[in-house]
């Protein structure tokens, strides 16, 4: 019986470090799929065209105004670093637009201009940082919003329930799954040997 206790501890051990092995596999990549974003406001998520853009480490970017049917900002999302210019470039597109801040740490309006190749530019900085969210006063009912986030220091979303990110946390929890299901295939099997070399039958009368 001793040699059956050794050998049953080192099967054991074989079969933890099976799960063990799935579950270090299922953390490295959920944490690698995970892409964290800015929490825009409502009229920012569901806005036109709904691009996004991580635009920090640079000096400047620039936001397209009448992308789509013309009726959009392109990207409409963006992160930026405190010390950016972000400008606008009118498309010529959708008819007369403007840029104005509804909410956030910044207040800027340009004039309603339609015109293809109008600028209009804003230096966001340390002042801003937080999350701005502006439309075009002309379509605002009609979807044409945007969002710019200032500073990493924002409330942000990232895998979890994101639309992406779900595809991708499956496969990790799959694994993971097949690894506890391994696991408690093994300790069934070896307890059915057990019993079959104690009582020399698995019949359940005792
Ligand atoms: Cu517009």
């Amino acid at each position: 019986m001793s040699t059956d206790d050794v050998s049953r501890r080192a099967f054991m051990r074989t079969a933890g470090g099976t799960v063990a092995a799935a579950g270090v596999g299922a953390s490295a990549t959920g944490s690698a799929a995970a892409q964290e974003q800015p929490k825009w406001p409502s009229a920012v998520e569901n806005a036109n065209v709904g691009s996004y853009k991580d635009a920090r480490g640079q000096d400047e970017v620039t936001i397209n105004v009448g992308a789509g049917d013309g009726l959009a900002f392109d990207p409409t999302k963006v992160w930026v670093d405190p010390g950016t210019t972000v400008t606008w470039e009118w498309t010529g597109q959708g008819g007369k637009h403007n840029v104005e801040t509804v909410e956030g740490p910044a207040e800027f309006e340009s004039e309603i201009v339609g015109e293809e190749g109008h600028t209009f530019s804003v230096d966001l900085t340390e002042d801003n940082k937080g999350i701005i969210h502006y439309q075009c006063q002309p379509h605002a009912q009609i979807g044409m919003h945007g969002g710019i986030a200032v500073g990493s220091d924002v409330e942000t979303t990232g895998g979890e329930g994101g639309g992406e990110a779900a595809g991708v946390v499956f496969v990790p929890d799959a694994a993971k799954a097949l690894g506890v299901a391994t696991f408690f295939a093994m300790v069934a099997t070896l307890a059915f040997a057990f019993a079959f070399l104690k009582y020399g039958t698995v019949s359940p009368s005792e």
